[in-house]
């Protein structure tokens, strides 16, 4: 008897993985049609869902469903699966934390010197042929000396935060809860945090309980001088107040790799020199999607086999 298994969005390595393996494993891969949902007579024998983390699997697929036992997550993040309705059905829920933490937190820190030291904008200028014609150009800032803060000191939190201890002057961080033992001061307010840094970082988890955490007044604390960094879901930050303040000065700089309407990205942040953009690419290295590929496969394996899930999400 074939496990029917749907594959939603995935990236192409982990796609190419799963289609590889399927059928040695006996597994029958199937994809969702124009509506999302796959046809009927296929929908009553999945099994499993295989989903990127940019897709959203909410209740009306999970319902379509009726003998889904679980949905692997390829991303650490999961804000866009309905995670109480799964629960409700009894479906477990997988992500694949931890193996991005390192490449997450190597792109946050290329986008804050990026930012700081408008690395874009120098490599342009070479191109453009303006060191020749223009001679050097304008001086930019240094990363060193400066204060950063940072919004989440979860897994990718913390090894930003390691990674940033050689060269900041001073380090704090605003969470929910105080982090025990770590080394770092915790800013129960995240206006005060902002006001009291050079640059904030974010990497919180999006959904409904981080949206617009970063707001105009956050923006507005964080001041002309001020570096925003976001590496966690564009939600997380109020996108039009950025654009605002990016483009009224209020706001001294911005390295994003997230977006409210990915891959839409505000055409004053495309035109505005003040920041440096990625197209949603911090765990994409061929190393990162390799391993996060792999602990999609093994929660899948896993439950399929009626063990354990490697990875589920948190309670
Ligand atoms: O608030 P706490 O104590 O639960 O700390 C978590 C923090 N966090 C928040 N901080 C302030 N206000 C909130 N409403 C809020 N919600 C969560 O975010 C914790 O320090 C951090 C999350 O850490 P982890 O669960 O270990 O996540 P990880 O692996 O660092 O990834 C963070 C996110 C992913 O969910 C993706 O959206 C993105 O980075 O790639």
């Amino acid at each position: 008897m074939s496990i029917d298994i749907l594959a939603i969005g995935l990236p192409a390595l982990a796609d190419q993985m799963l289609t590889q393996r399927a059928t040695g494993l006996g597994w029958t891969l199937h994809r969702p049609g124009a509506d999302g949902l796959p046809p009927p007579d296929v929908a009553d024998r999945i099994v499993a869902i295989a989903a990127s983390g940019a897709v959203r699997v909410d209740a009306a697929l999970i319902d379509a469903l009726p003998k889904l036992k679980i949905i692997s997550v390829h991303a650490v993040g999961y804000d866009l699966t309905d995670v109480a309705h799964a629960r409700s059905r009894g479906v477990i829920v997988t992500h694949t934390p931890d193996v991005l933490n390192a490449d997450v937190a190597d792109l946050a820190l290329l986008l804050t010197l990026g930012t700081l030291r408008r690395l874009p904008a120098m490599d342009a200028y070479v191109r453009a042929g303006r060191w020749v014609s223009d001679g050097p150009p304008p001086l930019s800032r240094s990363a060193t000396g400066l204060r950063y803060g940072l919004l989440g000191l979860g897994r990718i939190g913390q090894e930003i935060a390691r990674r940033l201890t050689p060269f900041a002057a001073s380090l704090a961080y605003h969470t929910r809860h105080a982090v025990a033992d770590a080394p770092w001061p915790h800013v129960p307010d995240l206006i005060d945090l902002a006001g009291q840094v050079d640059v904030l970082i974010v990497i919180v988890p999006g959904g409904a309980s981080t949206r617009g955490l970063v707001s105009a007044p956050v923006l507005e604390a964080l001041g002309p001088n001020g570096v925003l960094i976001n590496v966690a879901r564009g939600e997380v930050v109020d996108q039009d107040a950025l654009v605002v303040a990016l483009t009224s000065g209020r706001l001294g700089g911005a390295g994003l790799d997230v977006f409210d309407d990915e891959p839409n990205v505000p055409q004053a942040l495309i035109d505005s020199d003040r920041c440096v953009l990625t197209p949603h690419v911090a765990s994409a290295t061929v190393e990162t999607r390799n391993a996060m590929a792999e602990r999609m496969m093994a929660n899948l394996q896993a439950v399929l086999a009626g063990q354990p899930p490697v990875t589920p999400i948190p309670d």
